[in-house]
């Protein structure tokens, strides 16, 4: 199962990456001493990550179609300079097996795990089937595999509302919910013709939906020698259209049995396609908290951060040890979950015109620092925003003891932080942080779409209420008082803080 797997020790690594994560892997590089090589198109001449790599390598033009998705440069690249490892970040080149298994015929560290491991979890189907043969829960379906009539009769044995899924989809992509006996077989051939076009697999299963769920997932690390453990959980459920925007760890409706409970399940749903290097589970947990299998991201994630800043643990160093060939030096029973963490992306879009993407040259931009602040950023005074890739432009985190804390430091640092020259989501971030729907945790994955606006101001008084129920109810009166006595404007028209 770890055919096309190869770890071995490596002293330079090239990174087929760019932005934010490009830099978060440079600097574990950096730490460890390995020398790192960074790849770049013509948008990313001066960006921040060839600035900080040891060597930098021009891939070609700004669309990622002819740069950064292109495996042949990638290598080509890694052969030039003499890599002799590479890490692929997220997105991009990071989930194809056949990348991976190129990077193997090559002789080159590949940091993530097999061929197998990447299409075995890439197909939502073979995944399913693998980790129900190893015991962990999912939501009870349909196997393809079956004709059409043979899928309604066994739908309407089962009951609806039911998912047509596709196998090949992934995030969201060609999902239809059908509520009616008589909607399914259309419903089915329009998700079939949908993944056809989109995936050119047209495969399709079905699930009971589950409503008002929310999207837990854990985070583990594997070694190349049977050993992997679990890093607890991260609250995903703050999404729009398939894209998180704020994650935390923990979960508040997740205690240390459950943590337990969900990880042991996450370490067998790896164990069974020999998952080696970090990786994640996503859960989808109901009102009862039963929990579902949903898919397995076989990357480092966006949100990492937050279950480093929660567990100690340094996510992206660990990847590098273990594609080195090293032994998981963390045992299970020395990982503890403290304090809290909450993470918002920082978008460069219009939160007040429908999230509309924003370009331009960055003019300012005044990060916030000081206790229990990080920001990972890709990007700088000068640098210039453009429409060739993700909009994603910083990730602000914060920590605390409790999380109510975490929040009062969200809200600071969200005041303190300043961009010009791009409109930013802050806006969205500074109203979620007064929602109190988001201070009680009472959230789902419909929550962002269906339930928040930009446009609603929550009465005050309302607003104090359900502050002080929640967070007294946790032991944490002090901050409820705090966070009243900054509600309201936030605090943010009282002072201003200048920039020169
Ligand atoms: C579901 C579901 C409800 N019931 N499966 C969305 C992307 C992919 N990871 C699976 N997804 C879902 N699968 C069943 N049986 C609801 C979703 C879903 C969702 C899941 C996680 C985070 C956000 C979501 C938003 C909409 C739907």
């Amino acid at each position: 199962m770890t055919d096309g797997l190869l770890t071995k020790k490596f002293d330079s690594i090239l990174i087929a990456n760019r932005g934010e994560i490009a830099m978060r892997v440079l600097r574990a590089a950096r730490e460890l001493g390995i020398k790192a090589i960074a790849v770049y198109s013509d948008a990313d001449r001066d960006a921040p990550h060839v600035r900080y790599a040891n060597e930098a390598y021009y891939i070609g033009a700004s669309p990622a179609a002819e740069s950064y998705l292109v495996p042949e440069k990638i290598i080509e690249a890694a052969k030039r300079s003499g890599a002799q490892a590479i890490h692929p970040g997220y997105g991009f080149l990071a989930e194809r097996a056949s990348f991976a298994q190129m990077c193997y015929d090559e002789g080159i560290v590949f940091v993530g795990p097999s061929p197998h491991a990447i299409s075995v979890m890439g197909d939502k189907l073979t995944a399913r089937q693998t980790v129900i043969a190893a015991g962990v829960p999912v939501v009870p379906g349909i196997e393809a595999g079956l004709s059409d009539d043979e899928l309604k009769a066994a739908a309407d044995k089962m009951g609806y509302p039911v998912l047509v899924k596709a196998s090949a989809g992934g995030g969201g992509k060609g999902m239809r919910p059908v509520y009616k006996s008589e909607e399914l077989l259309s419903s089915i051939a329009a998700a079939r013709r949908e993944a056809t076009a989109a995936f050119g697999d047209g495969t399709i299963y079905l699930e009971k939906l589950i409503e008002g769920g929310r999207h837990i997932e854990i985070q583990l690390l594997a070694d190349a020698h049977g050993n992997a453990i679990s890093l607890g959980e991260r609250e995903c459920s703050l999404q729009r259209r398939h894209q998180k925007v704020i994650e935390e760890a923990p979960s508040y409706v997740v205690d240390e049995e459950l943590r337990q409970r969900m990880g042991a399940v996450a370490v067998a749903a790896a164990k069974a396609v020999g998952y080696v290097n970090a990786g994640t589970i996503e859960f989808l947990m109901d009102k009862d908290k039963k929990f579902y299998f949903l898919e397995m991201n076989t990357r480092v994630q966006v949100e990492h951060p937050v279950t480093e800043l929660v567990t100690g643990i340094d996510i992206v160093q660990e990847q590098l040890r273990i594609a080195r060939g090293r032994k998981l030096r963390i045992k299970q029973e020395d990982v503890k979950v403290k304090g809290w963490a909450i993470e918002c992306r920082i978008n460069a879009e219009d939160p007040y015109n429908n999230y509309l993407p924003s370009t331009g040259l960055i003019t300012t931009s005044r990060i916030p620092t000081g206790p229990g602040v990080r920001v990972d950023t890709g990007v700088f005074p000068g640098y210039e925003v453009t429409p060739y890739y993700d909009s994603m432009i910083a990730k602000l985190v914060c920590y605390g003891e409790t999380r109510g804390a975490a929040i009062l430091r969200m809200r600071r640092a969200l005041d303190e932080y300043r961009i010009m020259g791009v409109k930013t989501n802050i806006p969205f971030h500074q109203h979620m942080m007064d929602s109190h729907r988001f201070l009680s945790g009472q959230f789902d994955t419909n929550f962002v779409e269906e339930r928040f606006s930009m446009d609603d101001r929550e009465a005050i008084h309302d607003l104090q209420a359900a502050i002080m129920a929640t967070l007294v109810a946790h032991q944490q009166g002090e901050q409820a008082s705090q966070i009243i006595s900054s509600s309201g404007d936030g605090g943010r028209n009282q002072w201003r803080w200048h920039y020169r």
